[in-house]
């Protein structure tokens, strides 16, 4: 059991009661993966799973961030309070788009109900699930009741951050045939909603109708999901998207779905590699240089090698 510092203990109730000066710094402490932050994060997760955490991913300049300055607006109108943090796998943090965030949900700053923040993760090992995580089990722990992750699609980090989502939406534009294209690389799978957001663009039809017939080909037994679509900038079909995002949350179970289930696997997977990553890159492991040197002598093979670093971590 861990004895909290008097510093965290009066953190963690400044947090529990939604101050946001503690919320930023919680969060710094996540962003820097300290150290000191573990034992505050133990404290912290107990006490979280009450907060719907919402996946937004999409290709750069689909309207994500536009979308979810409707969503908010349509969450507050429910009394709902939100929190945003928009997660930047490759930039740091700058001005660029951050700032494009920041200005398009600025209607919301007065706003006690709403929190938003942007998230660099670079540099972080294993991927971003460390840090976005325990950043949402804060906004969880200060009572938010919709914690909605932004991230641009590009590859991996919207895979990663369906695995946190409990609701994940998948952003795609009409007519852009690349968009709907690279979707097809595994971000189809990951999608509870598809959106095709710009629906005042010519094409909206078109692209809904290849989603619906590029979803009939998902594995047999998969989840169903829901297309639609939607103009951010005017706010058509927010609401049905609310509808849909919190219809989508009350028939997921926690505790006994599959895909829930499938999903914790993949966290625990990746924290653990993150922090064995983090054990075997210690400078001060010498039972591991052991193992280095015969590989560099071509005494053994990489596989080998590293069935023997698990080894040590078991002892
Ligand atoms: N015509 C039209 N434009 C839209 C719509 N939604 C967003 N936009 C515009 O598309 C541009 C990009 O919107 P953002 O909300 O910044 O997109 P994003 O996906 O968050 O972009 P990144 O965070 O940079 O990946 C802005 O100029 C928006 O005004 C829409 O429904 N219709
Ligand atoms: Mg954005």
């Amino acid at each position: 059991m861990d004895v909290l510092e008097p510093k965290q203990r009066s953190l963690l109730k400044a947090l529990e009661a939604g101050d946001r000066r503690a919320i930023g710094r919680a969060i710094t402490l996540a962003e820097t993966n300290s150290t000191r932050a573990g034992s505050l994060f133990r404290e912290i997760h107990p006490n979280t799973g009450r907060g719907h955490i919402i996946g937004i991913t999409g290709p750069p300049g689909s309207g994500k961030s536009t979308l979810i300055d409707g969503l908010i607006s349509a969450l507050r109108n429910l009394s709902h309070t939100v929190a945003v943090i928009a997660v930047d796998p490759s930039s740091p943090i700058s001005g660029g788009a951050i700032l494009g965030d920041r200005l398009r949900m600025a209607s919301h700053n007065a706003d006690e109900g709403v929190f938003i923040r942007s998230l660099s993760t670079r540099g972080h090992l294993g991927g971003l699930i460390p840090s976005v995580h325990n950043v949402a089990n804060i906004l969880e722990f200060a009572g938010f009741n919709h914690i909605i992750l932004e991230t641009v699609g590009t590859g991996q980090s919207e895979i990663e951050i369906a695995d946190i989502a409990q609701t994940t939406v998948v952003l795609c534009t009409p007519g852009a045939g690349d968009d709907v294209q690279a979707l097809k690389a595994g971000v189809l799978e990951i999608a509870d909603i598809l959106v095709v957001n710009k629906e005042d663009l010519h094409g909206a039809d078109i692209t809904v109708q290849l989603l619906k017939a590029m979803l009939t080909l998902r594995a047999p037994g998969h989840k169903k999901a829901q297309v639609i679509k939607t103009c951010a900038t005017t706010g058509r079909g927010i609401d049905e998207l609310v509808t849909l995002i919190t219809h989508h949350y009350t028939t997921i179970s926690r505790n006994t779905d599959k895909v829930l289930r499938e999903k914790s696997r993949r966290l625990l997977a990746t924290k653990a590699a993150a922090l064995f990553m983090q054990e075997l890159l210690d400078a001060s492991n010498t039972e591991l240089d052991t193992i280095c040197a015969a590989f560099e002598r071509g005494e053994r093979t990489l596989a080998q090698c590293v069935r023997e670093a698990l080894k040590l971590k078991s002892h």
